[in-house]
């Protein structure tokens, strides 16, 4: 059978079981996307086009990889706008599949922007399409670099859609994705370090998450009786209202890190961004890093050992190794959940005072607070923005199952939370998905507002509304870093929930405290019919929350 080139990455979409894919036109797949029944989610700019998918990869954590498609070739605008998104999506290792149009073969060189180079380097690999026959083997290197090893985006550029080959030389079958068992030995030294250090503590990464490992992680935890930290990306690793959960920020944190003589990284990077802990004294702690790959051994931090593996088979791997040497029962226990909970009580007392806060304008805690109250926490999806609502929800949010929160941003692209919050509608349609959000982030927004209706997108986007970038201008901070670049007009000047309820959303305006609770159910449940929400809170700009262990405020 002799198929178009287009028609047969299609196909082997559809065999790799890809259900839909987001786009923003044009690309010359989306006419075969749309001939062979795949539904296209068109968002209204390229960048949100990467995002979503990029969400939808890790909600799924890469067991359902997401796919884009957007505009390439010599008219590389789309790819252009959609940089920002894959490099996002490179930044924090996310596997999603990105195809574009690719520069025909004889007009090459001839633009001032080099297609090439500039994927390379915002992908895991970047594959251009030469010869039609070569369709399913470009597809078959591109799932399994998405389903196997340290994740991130593979780019497919299509230089020629309409080429045709023969679909039977070569029939595509699904790439199944690989893992690897770390080595016994090392399994055993770092068990050795383990059982021998005073204050070890676990120090959890996303790589977790993406090895479907929580469990796994938990089981070691109680076994060894050791504290759990998790980074921003892997919060939900480990269901944060268990005895031995720590937090991902805060004074709790800092202090369990500060005192810790062992730190038994496990699918972390352990390379502190500007949204993650550095390892204070590294000198003086052994630091047990195990990790996928060697890319992150040794890099900031000497590895007194690394085990190099899969999360979950290296956790399973720890946990039998420490079972084996203790009959089952762990190692002796003190009573390090009583210790978790005073450190906890004490890092968290002055944010759950201002979860109860009754003064107006409304403190953001009090949202944060009463949202949990409202959400069922083992069924939904809850996700920051770039901002103080990044900061103060990691802090505080408690999240119980895996992805239940979206932590997300070794770099953290404003505006990703609406992508995030459409991605887990998609993924897990039951749920109620909630995009928490500044002025900044709406503003990126906007224009992608009209695909929550079009597409009947039940979500909620609450907005804590507080006219300027608080973290930016004078706060509780003095002068605040940024004074000359802070403000924007307030919900004195704008009533959003008037320009967004214009466009069809449910929205309301809400300035009492009391009455966050009541708008937030009304949201939810517009949200159950596929209408979507906008809550203005009016609250006060109140840049505070726990600080990232080794980074200075800001
Ligand atoms: C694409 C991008 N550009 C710039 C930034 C820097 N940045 C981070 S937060 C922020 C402003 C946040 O203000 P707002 O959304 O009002 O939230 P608030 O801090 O007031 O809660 C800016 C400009 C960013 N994160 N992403
Ligand atoms: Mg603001």
């Amino acid at each position: 059978m002799t198929i178009d080139v287009a028609t047969g990455i299609v196909r082997i979409l559809k065999e790799e079981g890809v259900g839909w894919v987001s786009t923003f036109p044009v690309c010359r797949v989306n006419n075969a996307l749309g001939r062979e029944g795949v539904p296209m989610l068109m968002m209204r700019d390229d960048r949100y086009a990467v995002a979503v998918a990029d969400a939808f990869s890790r909600i799924t954590a890469g067991s359902r990889i997401g796919v884009c498609t957007f505009q390439g070739g010599v008219n590389a605008a789309g790819m252009q706008y959609a940089y920002a998104g894959m490099a996002q999506a490179y930044e924090d290792g996310s596997p999603v599949l990105c195809i574009t149009d690719g520069v025909p073969a004889g007009s090459s060189g001839n633009s001032q922007y080099d297609v090439a180079s500039a994927m390379k380097t915002v992908s895991k690999w970047f594959g251009y399409l030469d010869r039609p026959e070569r369709t399913p083997e470009l597809m078959r290197r591109a799932f399994t670099m998405l389903r196997s090893g340290r994740p991130g985006p593979v780019i497919l550029a299509i230089p020629n859609a309409t080429a045709t080959y023969d679909e039977t030389a070569d029939p595509y079958r699904p790439v199944k994705g690989w893992k690897s068992a770390p080595d016994p030995a090392d399994v055993r030294a770092a068990v050795d370090q383990l059982l021998g250090a005073r204050n070890p503590l676990i120090y959890a990464g996303e790589g977790v998450i993406y090895a479907g490992a929580s469990e796994d992680l938990k089981a070691l935890a109680e076994l060894v009786n050791v504290p759990v930290i998790t980074t921003l990306k892997a919060k939900g690793a480990f269901p944060e209202n268990h005895p031995l959960f720590v937090g991902v920020r805060g004074d709790q944190v800092a202090h369990y890190l500060n005192k810790s003589d062992l730190i038994l990284a496990i699918g972390s990077s352990l390379s502190p961004g500007r949204f993650s802990h550095g390892i204070p004294d590294p000198a003086k702690k052994t630091i047990i890093h195990c990790n996928v790959d060697e890319l992150h051994i040794n890099k900031m931090y000497p590895t007194a050992h690394a085990v190099i593996g899969d999360a979950r088979l290296t956790l399973q791997a720890l946990r039998q190794e420490v079972s084996g040497r203790t009959s089952g029962a762990g190692p002796k226990a003190g009573d390090v959940a009583a210790e978790v909970k005073a450190a906890r009580d004490q890092g968290l007392a002055r944010y759950r005072q201002v979860m109860n806060s009754d003064e107006t304008p409304i403190n953001p805690y009090r949202v944060y607070g009463d949202l949990m109250e409202v959400l069922d926490l083992k069924n939904s999806f809850v996700t920051h923005e770039s901002g103080n609502t990044r900061d103060q929800l990691s802090t505080v949010f408690d999240t119980l199952i895996p992805r239940g929160f979206l932590g997300w941003g070794n770099v953290s692209t404003l505006g990703f939370s609406l992508a995030a919050a459409i991605a887990a509608k998609k993924a897990f349609p039951g749920r109620a998905s909630v995009a928490v959000t500044g002025e900044a982030g709406l503003g990126y927004m906007f224009g992608n507002l009209e695909v929550l209706l079009r597409e009947k997108l039940g979500i909620t986007v609450v907005h804590i509304s507080n006219g300027g970038f608080a973290g930016y201008g004078p706060g509780f901070w003095g002068p605040g870093h940024d004074p000359f670049t802070h403000r924007v007009l307030g919900p004195d000047e704008v009533d959003m929930s008037k320009v967004i309820g214009a466009l069809g959303f449910h929205t309301e305006r809400v300035s009492e405290p009391a009455e966050v609770i009541p708008a937030l159910r009304r949201a939810l449940d517009v949200n159950t019919s596929g209408r979507p929400a906008y809550i203005e809170f009016i609250c006060c700009q109140y840049p505070v929350y726990g600080q990232w262990v080794g980074r200075g405020e800001g």
